[in-house]
């Protein structure tokens, strides 16, 4: 009877309920606010269909192969069959379908062709934003590429070719660039840390000799480097003063190295579709790009664009995981009933929705002062806060990242840890954005020396110009709390620059990273609320801005009326931290 009520053999029940995935849909489509921003600032028709087109390309193409380069990381391949060194770094074919999509769509192209004006740099900037989170990384060499390109250009195009091929939209001239920097004594100390020095030739070009730790995308055509130029003597100059600024072929037309060897590429927590590699510069063929001694202030540019970029990807990935988890949340019950028809978890959704608005404009508004500043129409004022910007946005927003990013893959419960979801590799792709193009601390000490160097006028011009906004936003009664909140923090802002002046050195570098805080959650609140004030802004649009205010938007002086800025403070936060650690 046993075997009559049971067969014999059956498949295991694995019971009838499977949860249904959230799906991607067209990032453009569904992005209320790029739309908005776009309608407002460039309403242009062709622009809204290319970006329109573009968006599905991403969605049907390109979010595959970026999920392929992560399933393929590139590998290193030494050898060759008969013993020979070869130094190969291979690459997955997605990797290389990327390379040919950002050419013919112009990625880096749209920014030097310059075919909207002053808004040219949002135009391809909000592309990028919609292909980055898809794109598998490849934005890394991609803004290496845009930064090498614009080197070029400030240093009076000196190399014309090679600008032509990094600003190329043929796919079979298309180069793109490395950026080495870093070596093993130093990241973010690079004028005490490169050790790297340049023979000069008989031809007058140079051979570089030396380790650089880091070097990211090692694929690339081109890099640009730093290296001490030795006299004739074989010494250098020490510090930022001996260091110059070199172009560099990687690769010989046959496939061999250029005088380098790929030591290994490295074991990486992300980014691990981007082959990273340390090398040994063996007498590697150069050519002297910058003054001699220019080094830094040269390779600056090129940290300008990278940084604008890891803005904008920043933004875009919080984009793309606040979609994915409204998504889902339509699609997964627990406690009988939706997640979206839980308050709390709605709640938790919005505050996400609310830093990714804002890192949003930030992002964008740092783009429209590249393009103006690009374009000659930049004023004095406009130029001082893309300087002080740049390294505000960079910092403020991958920090936001990491934090958005981390509370999405939440919102999916265990699921949001599963690898095969392909969630995790964006919570570990996020984590790089707050340490590569300058930690979170040394991009505050550089927005203390765009302060020091323009002799406070960059504050000036950020006063004036979040002042004009509030101002401007009075019109819009509902947004008051948000305009009070705004205005209180700028008075206590300023109040508290006008007192730095007179504080020593020490204590002015322990205010930094508190003081770049401030800047922007001041800019972003200002940001929101000229958007709230937009003829065409929605309720949503005010309330966000409402709730941006909510936070400590200037914690600067909070911290400061703390004492967090003593030197006696500093000395008891180096007691905690090593409290129990026997010398
Ligand atoms: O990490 C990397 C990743 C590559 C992957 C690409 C990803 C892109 C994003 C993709 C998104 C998904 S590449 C390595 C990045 N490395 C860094 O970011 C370095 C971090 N360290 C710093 O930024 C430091 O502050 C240094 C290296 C700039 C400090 O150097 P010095 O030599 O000690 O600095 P000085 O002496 O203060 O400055 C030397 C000159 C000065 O100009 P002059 O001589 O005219 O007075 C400075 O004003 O350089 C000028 N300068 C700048 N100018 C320094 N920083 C800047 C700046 N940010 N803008 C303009
Ligand atoms: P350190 O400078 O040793 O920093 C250690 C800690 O000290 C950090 O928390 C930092 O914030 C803090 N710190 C440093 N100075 C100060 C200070 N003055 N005051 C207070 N705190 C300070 N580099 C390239 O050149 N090219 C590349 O292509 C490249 N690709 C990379 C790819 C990946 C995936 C990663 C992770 C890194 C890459 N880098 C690249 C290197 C990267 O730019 C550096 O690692 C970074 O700038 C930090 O330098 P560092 O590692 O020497 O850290």
């Amino acid at each position: 009877t046993h075997a009559h009520t049971h067969p014999l053999f059956s498949r295991s029940a694995i019971g009838t309920f499977f949860q249904e995935q959230p799906l991607l849909t067209n990032p453009f489509t569904q992005d209320a606010l790029l739309q908005a921003y776009l309608r407002r600032h460039i309403p242009v028709q062709e622009l809204e269909v290319d970006l329109q087109q573009f968006s599905e390309c991403v969605f049907s193409e390109v979010e595959a192969l970026g999920r392929e380069c992560e399933l393929h990381p590139p590998v290193l391949q030494r050898y060759d069959a008969w013993g020979r060194r070869v130094d190969r770094i291979i690459t997955c074919g997605a990797w290389g379908r990327l390379r040919a999509l950002a050419a013919q769509h112009g990625l880096v192209a749209a920014g030097y062709e310059r075919t909207y004006g002053d808004w040219s740099r949002v135009y391809q900037m909000s592309k990028m934003y919609l292909f980055a989170p898809s794109a598998g990384l490849y934005t890394c060499p991609l803004a290496m590429t845009d930064g090498a390109a614009k080197v070029i250009e400030s240093l009076g195009m000196p190399a014309r070719e090679a600008f032509d091929r990094l600003t190329s939209r043929d796919e079979s001239r298309f180069w793109t660039s490395g950026q080495w920097m870093t070596e093993r004594r130093g990241g973010s100390d690079v004028s005490g840390g490169t050790e790297t020095v340049a023979r000069r030739q008989q031809d007058g070009g140079f051979k570089l000799y030396g380790f650089k730790w880091f070097t990211s995308a090692t694929d690339a055509d081109m890099t640009l480097t730093l290296a001490r130029i030795t006299d004739e003597h074989g010494h250098t100059t020490p510090g930022t003063r001996g260091l110059s600024l070199f172009m560099a072929q990687v690769w010989s037309p046959d496939g061999s190295t250029n005088g380098v060897e790929v030591q290994r590429l490295k074991e990486k927590l992300g980014t691990r579709q981007v082959p990273t590699a340390e090398l040994l510069l063996d007498g590697m063929n150069a050519r002297l790009l910058s003054e001699e001694g220019r080094g830094v202030a040269s390779i600056a540019n090129m940290l300008t664009i990278t940084r604008i970029y890891n803005t904008v990807c920043a933004a875009a990935a919080m984009r793309r995981i606040t979609h994915l988890s409204r998504e889902y949340a339509c699609k997964r019950s627990v406690f009988g009933k939706l997640l979206k028809d839980h308050r709390l978890h709605m709640q938790t959704l919005c505050r996400m929705e609310v830093e990714s608005r804002a890192a949003f404009l930030l992002s964008m508004e740092v783009c429209r002062l590249l393009g103006r500043e690009e374009c000659g129409s930049a004023n004095e004022r406009e130029s001082l806060l893309l300087r002080l910007l740049t390294p505000v946005a960079k910092l403020y927003t991958a920090k936001q990242a990491v934090c958005v990013v981390s509370e999405g893959l939440e919102s999916f419960g265990g699921q949001g840890y599963m690898e095969d979801t392909g969630l995790p590799s964006m919570l570990r792709d996020a984590q790089v954005l707050s340490i590569w193009e300058g930690t979170t601390n040394v991009l505050s000490l550089d927005v203390l020396r765009s302060i020091g160097k323009s002799s406070g006028s960059v504050l000036q011009a950020f006063f004036i110009d979040v002042r004009e906004r509030l101002l401007a936003a009075e019109v819009c009664p509902a947004l008051r709390p948000a305009l009070s909140s705004l205005g209180t923090a700028l008075s206590a802002l300023l109040r508290f620059t006008e007192t730095a002046e007179s504080r020593p050195a020490e204590t002015l570098e322990l205010s930094a990273r508190d003081l770049s805080y401030s800047l922007a959650r001041i800019y972003m609140g200002a940001l929101l609320v000229d958007h709230a004030t937009w003829k065409h802004a929605t309720q949503t649009d005010v309330y966000t801005a409402l709730r941006w205010c909510d936070q400590d938007l200037c914690p600067v002086v909070s911290r400061d009326a703390a004492g967090c800025f003593e030197l006696q403070m500093a000395e008891m936060d180096t007691q905690l931290v090593y409290d129990g650690l026997k010398p």
